[in-house]
């Protein structure tokens, strides 16, 4: 299985095989278009590829937050400019069958490497099975796949969400027992959580949405009052939550798997008239920590901004480079974050976030 992650001398010579070979089809079939177009024999010339230059296809999952848009700028930033490579992107629309075919496609065009930002973690074994029949490495990053044989990529980049989400948890434990000891607490002692989650099935989802489910269970007072299906989108959280406060109102905390997410749910809170952030009736959680997050939070309209850092196009590059050399990669690599208080940030440091 893993015969070319061991020898990327051998893949990539198997991938310059069929770049060339493909290459020599099109030149090929333009050349026999002009002969009859002109009515003269075309003399072949040498085909135009470089060889030198290492073609990546990348399958972005979309454009539904900033997040994804900070991620796709410093993918294509790492990349461009650089003569030895070229990033070629496609946007899935956060549809795994885009993906599919995008994958489906890069193979068939002979790339040398392919990164793949999955929606969903399941349902990847067949695609990813052709991938490696064709010899081609894929790196997976952000989210991840289920597949029982990791050999099936080389390495998987992206964050820590199970971590993301224990930080968000023990945050709110934190603060509920600071309330219990000022009697702060509502009149039962109940903690009632509106849980807002990310496209359901994705790694984001479902590891923040395990941090959340378990302190539940082991916190006797927290009680998760409703689940809510987001898609990481601004718009689908402002009307799941416009739907949900037009019946309900008794809410302690929002717990909101990512920043656009928590936009929309402001919106709504704002139109229902409920206060929020800072000695408002709901705390707010919220995981990515993009500038406009970090913004309300110094403002007192978020409470906790959990960080999800999207700029690791470097390091997958640096991966890559590894990769070329013929090291020996790591089959997970994490990106450093924090999370973030209004007592932890600064205008400075809010004005020069970099997403
Ligand atoms: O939190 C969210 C995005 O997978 C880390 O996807 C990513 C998540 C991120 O749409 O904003």
């Amino acid at each position: 299985m893993k015969r070319f992650f061991n020898s990327p001398d051998t893949a990539a010579g198997g991938q310059q095989t069929m770049k060339k070979l493909l290459s020599s089809l099109l030149c090929l079939s333009l050349l026999t278009g002009m002969a009859g177009i002109c009515g003269c024999q075309a003399k072949p010339e040498t085909e135009p590829t470089d060889d030198n230059v290492f073609v990546i296809g990348f399958s972005q999952v979309g454009s539904e937050s900033d997040w994804r848009v900070a991620n796709t700028k410093s993918m294509t930033d790492t990349f461009t400019g650089d003569p030895e490579y070229e990033l070629v992107m496609e946007n899935a629309r956060q549809m795994q069958e885009n993906q599919f075919t995008a994958v489906r496609r890069f193979i068939l065009e002979g790339v040398d490497m392919i990164i793949i930002a999955p929606t969903v973690e399941e349902g990847w074994l067949t695609v990813l099975t052709e991938v490696h029949d064709a010899g081609i490495p894929v790196i997976i990053m952000d989210r991840s796949v289920a597949v029982w044989d990791d050999n099936l990529y080389l390495t998987n980049v992206g964050s820590d969400f199970l971590r993301q989400g224990n930080l968000a948890v023990e945050w709110l434990e934190k603060e509920t027992l600071k309330d219990a000891e000022n009697g702060d607490e509502s009149e039962d002692g109940t903690v009632r959580i509106l849980h807002l989650q990310g496209t359901l099935g994705a790694t984001a989802q479902i590891q923040r949405t395990k941090a959340l489910e378990d302190a539940v269970t082991s916190h006797g007072n927290w009680e998760l009052i409703s689940q809510l299906d987001g898609d990481f989108t601004e718009a689908k959280a402002y009307e799941v939550m416009t739907t949900y406060l037009a019946e309900n109102r008794d809410i302690d905390v929002i717990y909101s798997e990512n920043d656009n997410m928590t936009f929309g749910a402001m919106r709504a809170l704002d139109e229902a008239g409920i206060s929020y952030g800072e000695g408002g009736q709901v705390r707010i959680i919220t995981f990515d920590a993009t500038k406009e997050a970090l913004q309300y939070c110094l403002d007192g309209k978020i409470n906790l901004c959990v960080e999800c850092n999207p700029l690791f196009g470097p390091q997958v590059k640096e991966l890559i480079e590894a990769y070329r050399r013929g090291d020996t990669i790591p089959k997970h690599v994490y990106v450093n974050e924090t999370a973030y208080t209004a007592k932890d940030l600064t205008q400075e440091f809010v004005d020069t976030r970099e997403y």
